[in-house]
C-alpha cells in the first residue's frame, strides 16, 4: 500500500553539506518528494516535536542539536514508505547500521545521526502535519 512518511535532514548533515546526497539517496530508493521545506527548528518546536523522548537523558542534548542549523524536513511517499524508510537509513546508532544505509554512511553519533524517520504509521501522520498542511502535499510527487 503507498504510504506518506517524514524525514528531517538533520543539522549535522546540514552542515557537511550532505543535503543533496541524502535527497539523491532518497529519490534513488524511489521515494517520491510529496513535500520539502528548509527551516530552522526553535528550541520550543523541537521540544514540541521531541515531547515523546520529554524525560529520557538525551532529550536536552537532542533539542540542542535539533536546533543547531537549519534542517530539511521531506514529506515522502512510496509503498511501505515508514517501514520501508527505516530500513534505508539504518539503525539508530552508525556504528550498528547497516552497510550502504544513510547513516552508516553519514552519520557521527548516536545523536547527531544525519537523519530522522518517522517510526509507524500513526506517528508519520502526526510528524507530516506537524510540518505540512494538506494543501502543501502533492498527491502523488513530482514524476506524475
Ligand atoms: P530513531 O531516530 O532511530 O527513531 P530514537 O527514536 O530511539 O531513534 O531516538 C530519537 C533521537 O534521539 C535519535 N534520532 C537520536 O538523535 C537521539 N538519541 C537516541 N538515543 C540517543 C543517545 N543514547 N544519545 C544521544 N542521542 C540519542
Amino acid at each position: 500500500m503507498q504510504e506518506r512518511t517524514l524525514a528531517i535532514i538533520k543539522p549535522d548533515s546540514m552542515q557537511k553539506n550532505l543535503q543533496g546526497k541524502i535527497i539523491d539517496h532518497l529519490l534513488a530508493k524511489e521515494f517520491k518528494i510529496i513535500g520539502m521545506k528548509m527551516l530552522r527548528l526553535t528550541k520550543r518546536t523541537a521540544e514540541e516535536f521531541y515531547a515523546v523522548h520529554k524525560g529520557r537523558p538525551f532529550y536536552d542534548e537532542l533539542v540542542e542539536f535539533m536546533t543547531e542549523s537549519a534542517v530539511v524536513v521531506l514529506a515522502l511517499q512510496k509503498k511501505n514508505a515508514v517501514a520501508e524508510l527505516r530500513k534505508v537509513i539504518g539503525a539508530t546508532d552508525p556504528a550498528e547500521a547497516e552497510e550502504g544505509t544513510i547513516r552508516k554512511l553519514y552519520a557521527e553519533s548516536k545523536g547527531r545521526n544525519a537523519i530522522h524517520a518517522s517510526d509507524s504509521v500513526e506517528n508519520a501522520e502526526v510528524e507530516l502535519s506537524f510540518f505540512f498542511t494538506e494543501k502543501e502535499l502533492l498527491e502523488n510527487g513530482l514524476m506524475d
